[in-house]
């Protein structure tokens, strides 16, 4: 799917900024730009400063996140076409203190990517081109800023796939899912990027650039520092190159969408698509009736027919991959059988896709639940990881505590939703509200953290940190863990540069 850049609007809070102070920087100035004009090309620099300034309006997409809850303001975007370029950028800001805020595909969603206040962005887009692929070990190494579509496509004819898949394909880099250790809808079967990543290139805070960008399945030869760069959204260097392992495309692909009676059956059925499936179960994906009611109310994938639904209070995305039709087929009716025939069905009824473009359009419903919410209003994104047997209670919850603030009401909060990754015990919890205001904000937090706190679960199950949860961190790390993410980012960058403000509160 393609997400677009938002278009800005005129009049927007800036919710997150009261609570965030950035270290003291400079701004980036005239005689910088001069500096970066004499190595790089006049397109790769848009500035308010330059000798012809560029229009404000060009730096807004940079300047403002995708929900458009996130604002900064930039006057300068750099957009490096080689590591060199971004290495030489990047010692002129260390020198000069000037803090950076790499960005990607801008799609993040808890405001990572976009300044805070001025600092400089550097947009990896410009730096798109895969360095090598061996299709017999399956390793691809690719500039950071290669989307990740385009990396699905660029891998098709050689019968391989990204590891990863996500609603925000269309735009994301992969540079941007590195650094947001990005989990998305695939995560089941492939596992985390920390297992398929390789290697990466990186530009450290003072501009040297560390290649550790091996090709190698094993290596143990002491400390695996890469590790450190993935999910550590750009707080501690710029990613210019990835090594990933991708995976041999499956030669046979189902997908069902279940409709059931009531949440209690989803625990039992993923426990039955486990033991069934085993091998080729590879994604268990769960929405909840008015989420989605909303993606089929914003056009997101073809709706089921309504008697197919009539009753469900939520639904199951179950997606097979295997190697042989015949042998995935049968495995897959056998489950759907055995889930109609028992005296109590776990669902009520399932819808599966017989053709490619059926496949695709059961995802679109999946996947289109942000873009669907995002134009039914302003979301509030809880990105939480707890037991799968409290994902409704933390939605109801959290419903009913609105209620008790008189909020639940046109005019503030629409709706509460719940989807997720089941599989990985992920549970997106949206409140999608008509504006963003500071009474919804407070009556949402710390409520939804101490919930979550109160499950041993995770505040950012895959979304990460950014801007929106830096005073949230404690609620899922201990002040020692803290205290040894301060002293690693110190290490790495003492001059505070690189990405201020946002993961470390
Ligand atoms: P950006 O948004 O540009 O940046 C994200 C963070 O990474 C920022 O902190 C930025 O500074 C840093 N960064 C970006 N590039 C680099 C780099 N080269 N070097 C160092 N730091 C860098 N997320 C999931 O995990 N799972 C999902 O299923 C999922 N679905 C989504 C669906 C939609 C419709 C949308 C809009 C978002 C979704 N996301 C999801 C969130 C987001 O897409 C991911 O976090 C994605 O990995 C961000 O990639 P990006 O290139 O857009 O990064
Ligand atoms: C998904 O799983 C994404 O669809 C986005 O992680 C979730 O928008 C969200 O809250
Ligand atoms: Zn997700």
């Amino acid at each position: 799917m393609f997400v677009p850049r938002r278009l800005v609007r005129a009049a927007t809070l800036s919710l997150r900024r009261a609570h965030t102070s950035a270290p003291a920087l400079n701004s980036v100035n005239a005689e910088d730009i001069a500096h970066f004009s004499k190595f790089l090309t006049p397109t790769s620099i848009i500035s308010t400063l330059s000798p012809q300034p560029s229009p404000s309006s060009e730096l807004a997409p940079f300047n403002n996140d995708w929900m458009n809850k996130y604002h900064g303001q930039s006057t300068t975007v750099i957009r490096p076409r080689s590591t060199q370029e971004v290495s030489e950028v990047v010692k002129r800001c260390n020198e000069r203190g000037i803090g950076i805020v790499p960005q990607g595909g801008n799609t993040g969603l808890v405001g990572g990517g976009v300044p805070i206040k001025d600092e400089l962005v550097l947009s990896l887009g410009n730096m798109n081109k895969v360095r090598s692929f061996d299709p017999v070990s399956g390793i691809l190494v690719a500039d950071a800023g290669c989307v990740l579509e385009s990396l699905s496509e660029y891998l098709a004819p050689h019968n391989h796939i990204m590891p990863l898949d996500l609603g925000a394909k269309g735009s994301c880099q992969i540079g941007g899912n590195v650094s947001t250790n990005a989990g998305g809808l695939r995560l089941l079967r492939y596992g985390s990027l920390h297992g398929s990543v390789l290697g990466l290139e990186v530009v450290l805070p003072d501009g040297t650039v560390l290649d550790q960008l091996s090709t190698l399945r094993k290596d143990n030869t002491g400390y695996d520092l890469k590790q450190l760069f993935i999910g550590a959204e750009g707080t501690l260097g710029i990613v210019t190159g990835v090594s990933i392992l991708t995976a041999p495309a499956p030669q046979s692909v189902n997908n069902v969408v279940l409709a059931l009676p009531k949440f209690d059956n989803v625990l039992p059925l993923f426990t039955k698509a486990k033991r069934q499936l085993s091998e080729i179960l590879s994604a268990f994906e769960f929405f909840d009736r008015t989420a989605y009611d909303l993606a089929v109310k914003h056009g997101q994938g073809r709706a089921l027919n309504e008697d197919e639904t009539e009753g469900a209070e939520c639904f199951v995305l179950l997606e097979t991959s295997g190697g042989n039709k015949d042998h995935d087929d049968e495995k897959l009716n056998g489950l759907l059988e055995n889930l109609m025939e028992s005296d109590e069905p776990l669902i009520n009824t399932g819808v599966i896709s017989q053709t490619p473009a059926q496949f695709s359009s059961l995802w679109a419903i999946r996947e289109g639940i942000t873009e669907a919410v995002s134009k039914e209003g302003k979301a509030y994104k809880y990105d939480i990881s707890i037991p799968l047997a409290e994902f409704k209670h933390v939605v109801d919850t959290t419903r009913e505590h609105l209620r008790s603030k008189g909020l639940m009401r046109d005019d503030a909060v629409k709706h509460v939703i719940g989807y997720g990754h089941v599989g990985d015990g992920n549970l997106h919890l949206n409140i999608v509200a008509t504006n963003y205001t500071p009474e919804i904000e407070a009556a949402l937090e710390p409520f939804v953290y101490e919930l979550v706190a109160k499950y041993k679960g995770s505040v950012s199950a895959e979304h990460g940190v950014g801007v929106m949860k830096t005073h949230a961190l404690h609620y899922s790390k201990s002040d020692t863990s803290i205290e040894w993410m301060k002293r690693i980012k110190q290490i790495f960058d003492p001059k505070g540069i690189m990405n201020p403000g946002k993961v470390l509160p």
